[in-house]
């Protein structure tokens, strides 16, 4: 794919997840290296982080592209290991839209011989969580999928949660795919615990000077593509999560507590706060 394609690519949801389109931006920067780049892929999806974090650190260092793809590699390993231990054999998992991140933790965790199921949900209104469930049965994982308003009933009787995160803000925030926050209020009401399953640079250094970080709000024909006049059709594509609804962040820092994985990060990243 050229630049604009992949431009296009990031911009209509064909690529997606906040890693895989971070990746996706830095293989664009590597064939047009300009600030205009930058700014381009940067506007492609408002609530993307790791994208901003990943072209920063391109920028600093020719090197940096090889470094940033490894860091990649590295956490998703990281996350998968400490992950999979969390799993017990004959549970049921929950996921929610189509997190990479989650996913390679899942396939892991198989190869690593535990016996478990997964639940997901198909999120509305571009159903990512198809492309859950395709990935999950190319990986022999068993599965079940229910429609968004089934949520509640899928998840009761879940084990564990595990989601992925778009966004990570200073006083320790989640934001996933819309319908992330309503899963970790269920959760929460029948006793089950949350993980997030995220790379650090999902943190978003500019929420610590006061900056809140935007809700991409999606067009509204992927909602309804003809309603009658006089609907008002609103498309948020994500959600914030309290950090009291949240078990542990997992990423390639550790499992740790959202205050705790905050202290780490800006430790670790210092270039990323600048
Ligand atoms: C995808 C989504 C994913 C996160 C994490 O939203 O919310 O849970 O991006 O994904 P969209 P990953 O489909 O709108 O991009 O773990 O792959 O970074």
């Amino acid at each position: 794919m050229n630049f604009n394609q992949i431009c296009k690519a990031i911009k209509e949801v064909e690529i997606q997840g906040a890693e895989n389109i971070a990746k996706a931006a830095i293989k664009a920067y590597y064939l047009n290296p300009t600030k205009a780049a930058v700014r381009k892929l940067i506007s492609l999806r408002p609530t993307e982080p790791c994208l901003r974090n990943a072209l920063n650190f391109v920028q600093l260092d020719k090197g940096n592209i090889t470094k940033a793809l490894i860091h990649f590699e590295e956490s998703d390993f990281l996350i998968s290991e400490y992950g999979s231990k969390l799993i017990q054999n004959e549970s049921i998992l929950y996921t929610h839209c189509h997190s990479s991140t989650v996913i390679n933790m899942f396939k892991h965790a198989k190869e690593k011989g535990k016996r478990f199921l997964v639940r997901n949900t198909e999120t509305r209104p571009l159903l990512q969580g198809r492309i859950t469930s395709k990935e999950l049965s190319r990986l022999k994982i068993p599965n079940s999928h229910f429609v968004d308003s089934a949520m509640r009933f899928a998840l009761k009787k879940c084990d564990m949660v595990f989601i992925g995160a778009d966004a990570i803000t200073s006083e320790g925030k989640v934001i996933n795919k819309i319908g992330s926050e309503m899963a970790c209020e269920i959760a929460k009401k029948y006793d089950i615990p949350v993980y997030i399953c995220t790379n650090s640079w999902k943190f978003d250094p500019k929420t610590i000077f006061g900056f809140p970080e935007i809700i991409e709000k999606r067009p509204k024909n992927e909602v309804w593509s003809n309603p009658p006049r006089g609907v008002n059709i609103i498309n948020p594509a994500f959600e914030k999560i309290d950090p009291d609804l949240i078990t542990a962040i997992i990423s390639e820092l550790g499992i740790l507590k959202p205050e705790n994985f905050l202290m780490q990060v800006q430790k670790k990243y210092p270039w990323m706060i600048k």
